[in-house]
């Protein structure tokens, strides 16, 4: 039999990771699209690389980015996939704030490339595509719990790009008959989750703390309430996905919400720490209506802000809130049905929230621990400038 072929974008991220390990055992040849840096950037598939010099390698690296459509046509010509994983994308909310352009092309922009590509080099029949979608299209909410046929009210400029992407996914499979189908996945965390993510910066901050190496851990809005998986999962879903003699759109979820101060809590007790919360006098909504506009700034007053930031900053001892960490649109609440993935798809995660929480804080202890032994060892200290 004749080994199924597929491209992953993003495939130095989380779900990259998972995913082309996944498709590996299954004896997929994966073929991945990373990113040029100037440092390595493939920590997270590293244990499946191999090398260039391997014959008839299973796993195979191409530079590429989802802004350049030269590179993206002449990469799918050459790897003729059976299957591709569109998963590459500046994928913080926070962050597409300060970038929005980069991230409207990247994320929306970047699906057209894709898309367009594969229908004009004629393998709009054999290649299947997977937009990565996400629950931030639902943002403000409209129904809950939130389902395929819920109305989307994105709410950064992140959301609005990957609302292009998913509408361009759904318009190829509807004008062209491309299997092109979107999963719409609520937040899924792992060890592996980006840092900068809310509940990895939570495991790893009181794995720190609980190790002697940082006091005090700052957070923004506590009370926005998130459904969270494993992304190891998820990332079975989107190959489900892919199976199925008709390409459809279908929610990810576990149908559970909970608050970013539950998750603290939970991750807390994980390692026997009772966590105090500090600064959340804090009116977060007056707060975030202050930086959306400048108008109220010029109302209030600045001393109105310097006083919500002198409370923000008050000691305390473990989590305080710094409103910098405040997003000037904010998604409070995401909690999805996943029936129809269930139900079509025969999709059933393995792992709950406290299994998650339980996989993420022994796997930070453990990376904190290394890290404090090479520390007492010296082998932290080498400095390239001495
Ligand atoms: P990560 O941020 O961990 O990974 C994103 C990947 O995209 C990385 O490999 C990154 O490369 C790559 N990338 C970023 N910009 C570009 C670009 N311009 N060209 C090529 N590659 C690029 O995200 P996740 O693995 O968590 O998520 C995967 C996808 O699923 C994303 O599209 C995300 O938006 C979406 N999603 C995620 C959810 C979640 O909870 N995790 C939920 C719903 C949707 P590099 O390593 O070099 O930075
Ligand atoms: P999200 O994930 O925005 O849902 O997007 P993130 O973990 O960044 O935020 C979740 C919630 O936590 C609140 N929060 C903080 N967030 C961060 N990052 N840092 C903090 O210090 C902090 N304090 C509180 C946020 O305000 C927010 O309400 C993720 C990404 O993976 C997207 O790519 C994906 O599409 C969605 O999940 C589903």
């Amino acid at each position: 039999m004749t080994q199924k072929v597929a491209l992953i974008t993003g495939i130095t991220g989380q779900d990259g990771a998972y995913l082309s390990e996944f498709l590996l055992k299954k004896g997929y040849i994966v073929h991945g699209i990373k990113r040029r840096s100037s440092l390595f950037n493939t920590d997270r598939i590293d244990h499946l690389y191999q090398d260039p010099h391997v014959e008839n390698r299973n796993l195979v690296l191409h530079y590429g980015d989802m802004t350049d459509s030269m590179n993206l046509t002449r990469i799918i010509q050459e790897v003729q996939p059976d299957e591709i994983y569109n998963l590459a994308a500046m994928s913080h909310v926070k962050v597409s704030f300060d970038t929005p352009e980069y991230t409207a092309n990247a994320d929306g922009i970047g699906t057209l490339r894709l898309l367009e590509a594969v229908r004009l080099l004629g393998l709009s029949e054999k290649t299947r595509i997977y937009q990565a979608s996400t629950s931030e299209l639902y943002g403000l909410v409209q129904e809950v719990p939130q389902k395929e046929t819920t109305p989307f009210y994105p709410r950064s400029p992140y959301a609005v790009a990957k609302m292009y992407a998913y509408w361009i996914t759904v318009n190829y499979r509807e004008a062209y008959g491309m299997h092109a189908s979107n999963g719409i996945l609520f937040n899924h965390e792992s060890p592996i989750r980006g840092e900068t993510f809310v509940t990895r910066k939570i495991t790893r901050a009181l794995a720190r703390i609980v190790l002697g190496q940082q006091e005090q851990l700052f957070l923004g809005n506590l009370s926005a309430k998130r459904d969270w998986g494993h992304a190891k999962d998820y990332i079975k879903a989107m190959y489900l996905i892919l199976q199925q003699e008709q390409a459809d759109d279908y929610v990810i979820a576990t149908g559970i919400t909970t608050t970013i101060r539950d998750f603290v809590r939970k991750a807390g007790a994980e390692v026997g720490l009772e966590i105090q919360f500090k600064g959340e006098g804090v009116d977060e909504q007056a707060f975030i209506a202050a930086i959306d506009e400048k108008v109220f700034i010029d109302q209030v007053g600045a001393s109105y802000l310097d006083h919500l930031l002198s409370l923000a900053q008050k000691q305390a001892p473990i989590v305080k809130v710094d409103p910098a960490y405040f997003r000037p649109t904010e998604v409070d609440l995401l909690i999805g049905d996943p029936t129809k993935s269930k139900t079509k798809l025969g999709w059933e995660p393995e792992y709950d929230l406290d299994g998650l929480v339980k996989d993420m804080m022994q796997s930070d202890i453990q990376l904190m621990q290394k890290d404090a032994w090479l520390r007492e060892g010296g082998y932290r200290t080498l400095n390239y400038f001495e």
